[in-house]
């Protein structure tokens, strides 16, 4: 996968040379080059931003240094692919790359967006400042990307870039060869719509605190129904929102009583709080 990175603070990725991200890169698994948007300027003080039109506090960022960014990581992209003539490769037409703009404003970072901008070949990640990018350039960007803003969640960052550390991660240990063992994929919190059951470590007991009995009987059934049954309580105590995208219908007779213990019965395939189960928080 190639990832390219614009924002006006390029030393603020400087952690995507890091630990399991950098290493992905040194292996090649992962080309990832991150550009200084000022310097596609061409003005003296090398300006990014202006007032907005029909007024109000902050500043907008001008159209024309993104559009010149992009064009110039698109060239870059053809002449890397021989694909200069036609658009086209032998594998067919080429694909648009996707640009992504973290921005408050977008659809909701989760894990299923992660698995699916991982299966793409280029993203390219453009980070905003200030009140956001002028809805031009969005428009222009439209015709040669699939454009998407992106949000992390409801609460606002100053800037693209903390986003863009967390969504690259997110997606760049999703990549082949990436993460070492890929079971620890698997089991892990939202790869199957619930949360992440307790572990716990030697030794058994630490501080007068034991460890769940369960986990010592070397009964791999039970352990892993017990497991199961931690994931639901404790998606239904921290994001019962969870629950209500959650197909119920695989679930199994025993997965039906633990969950009616929490309150929740199954209608057509989805689990409902029963209506007798008293308030959810
Ligand atoms: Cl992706 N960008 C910004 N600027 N603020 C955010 C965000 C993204 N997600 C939540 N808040």
């Amino acid at each position: 996968m190639r990832i390219d990175v614009v924002s006006i603070f390029p030393e603020y990725l400087a952690p995507l040379e890091l630990s399991l991200i950098g290493k992905a890169r040194q292996d090649g698994l992962l080309e990832l080059n991150v550009h200084d948007l000022r310097t596609f300027t061409t003005d003296k003080h090398r300006t990014v931003d202006d007032t907005p039109y029909g007024g109000g506090a902050g500043m907008v960022m001008k159209p024309e240094p993104w559009a010149q960014a992009l064009e110039s990581i698109a060239d870059a992209r053809i002449a890397d692919s021989q694909e200069a003539a036609t658009g086209d490769s032998a594998d067919g037409p080429a694909k648009k790359p996707v640009l992504i703009v973290p921005s408050p404003a977008g659809e909701r970072f989760n894990q299923a967006l992660a698995y699916e901008l991982a299966e793409e070949e280029q993203l390219v990640f453009a980070c905003g400042r200030y009140e956001g990018i002028d809805e031009r350039f969005m428009e222009w960007a439209a015709a040669r990307f699939t454009v998407r803003p992106v949000s992390l969640g409801d609460y606002v960052l100053n800037g693209g870039e903390v986003a863009v550390l967390a969504m690259v991660e997110a997606i760049g240990r999703l990549l082949p060869g990436v993460v070492g063992n890929p079971e620890s994929l698997v089991e892990e919190s939202h790869s199957d719509g619930l949360l992440e059951y307790p572990v716990y470590t030697k030794p058994s007991s630490w501080r007068d605190r034991d460890v769940p009995a369960v986990l010592l009987s070397g009964n791999h059934g039970k352990i892993a129904q017990w497991r199961r049954h931690e994931q639901f309580r404790r998606t239904a105590e921290r994001r019962p929102d969870l629950l209500a995208e959650f197909d119920a219908g695989g679930l199994t007779r025993a997965d039906r009583t633990a969950f009616g213990e929490l309150g929740y019965e199954v209608v057509e395939g989805r689990l409902r709080r029963r209506a007798d189960s008293g308030p959810a928080d």
